[in-house]
């Protein structure tokens, strides 16, 4: 039975959920067993073996596919999970276009992984659309982005860039993560694939590691459907309840990151510690308009230039008590991390400083604390640099 409601505040809630046959418990039920009787050899009831698929996965990946605006979705292990098992759906001699600010991540499956694997990648800044045709080979076979960009926090158009995939008959594949489906659904702007590291908003209380894929096209669906199966690299029963539950919070969770992240940002912007705001919510960032019609709202991180040195990064992190120093995003509680030492290492040197990856820049994930114990604390910061 499907919710009866195409609200996301409904949708957070019910999508997936019936109560469970046996007891009518309303919460869903965490099915932990790895396997399933049959009754005749080769003819499961519904499941089988847990690899393959368990109902409290499904429950989760009803969900996930719902509040996307998607037929199908996948759970898996974690984030890179879900990017590397539909990565496989690539060959040896394929190529592929991704947007250049990826999460290091990311860009260390691509540089490190796939490369050796003879499918190379080149990386563009897609807010030109003709850098992005440029860059399409007879080989290209997908079109990967995030938007918005970690760490820089730059939006692509999603449009723009489907309308380039449906051109070439090639997948747009976007990594909500930064966003949400509450305040930006990709499937619904031209994307055929919508990855997701349920880790951060989507599980939102930083007790989880998960990863994504929802599509409506059925021909997609079937091949991830295989490759979840057939590398395994899936979610545990136990993850997949906490997600869930996670969810249950996150439409009222992303008001409230986006309204404080909101708040921060115009407060840092008129800082005079501070060289450059990267916020999609600020008037002077350059992708504002674009953020304005693509998203419903610029969301919870924050990128800061400070006006200053790695040493001084480094005393105002130290000096943070509110914010915790560390990787990761998107949880109830506000984190801070320095990206060119910490999540996007991985990145040579020369690219990270191209894209604005500079010692002094400082990634927010703003949480759900007060906002004024919130700037306190930057302000301590600031202190802390002199
Ligand atoms: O960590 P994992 O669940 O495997 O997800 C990887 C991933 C994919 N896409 C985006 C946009 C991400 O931000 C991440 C993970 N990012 C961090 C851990 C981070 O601190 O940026």
């Amino acid at each position: 039975m499907s919710t009866p409601s195409s609200s996301i505040d409904t949708l957070a809630i019910h999508a997936g959920q019936e109560p469970d046959p046996s007891h009518l418990a309303v919460m869903q039920p965490i099915v932990l067993s790895s396997t399933f009787a049959q009754r005749e050899p080769g003819s499961p009831l519904k499941f089988e073996y847990s690899r393959s698929g368990n109902p409290t996965r499904e429950a989760l990946e009803s969900c996930l596919a719902a509040l996307e605006g998607g037929r199908f979705g996948f759970a898996f292990a974690s984030g890179s999970a879900a990017t590397l098992s539909l990565l496989h759906t690539l060959r040896p001699g394929d190529h592929v276009v991704s947007g250049d600010d990826v999460y290091g991540g990311t860009f260390r499956l691509f540089d490190k992984v796939l490369k050796p694997m003879n499918v190379s990648t080149t990386f563009v800044d897609m807010r030109d659309p003709s850098r992005v045709e440029a860059a399409l080979t007879s080989e290209t076979r997908l079109i990967w982005l995030e938007t918005p960009t970690n760490p820089m926090l730059k939006v692509f158009d999603i449009g723009k860039m489907s309308a380039l995939a449906k051109s070439r008959r090639i997948p747009l594949v976007v990594d909500n993560t930064f966003a949400s489906p509450v305040l930006q659904r990709p499937l619904q702007l031209g994307a055929d694939v919508v990855m997701h590291s349920t880790t951060k908003y989507i599980n939102g209380h930083s007790d989880v590691v998960g990863g994504a894929l929802i599509t409506s096209d059925e021909g997609l669906a079937e091949r991830i459907a295989f490759l979840q199966n057939a590398i395994g690299a899936v979610p545990s029963p136990m993850d997949c309840y906490l997600v869930l539950r996670g969810i249950k919070t996150l439409p009222v969770r992303m008001r409230r990151h986006v309204e404080s992240a909101r708040e921060l940002a115009g407060r840092l912007a008129a800082h005079p510690g501070v060289a450059a705001v990267h916020y999609p919510g600020l008037k002077s960032h350059p992708d504002h308009a674009l953020a304005q019609r693509q998203m419903s709202g610029p969301g919870g991180m924050i990128s800061v230039d400070l006006a200053g040195t790695l040493e001084q990064a480094r005393r105002f992190l130290a000096s943070l008590r509110v914010f915790t120093l560390a990787e990761s995003l998107g949880g109830v509680e506000s984190l801070a991390e320095h990206p060119a030492l910490m999540t996007h290492a991985s990145i040579p040197a020369e690219s990270r400083q191209a894209l604005g990856i500079s010692d002094g820049l400082v990634r927010l994930s703003v949480g759900l604390e007060d906002v004024d114990d919130l700037w306190r604390d930057l302000q301590a910061g600031f202190a802390a640099m002199s």
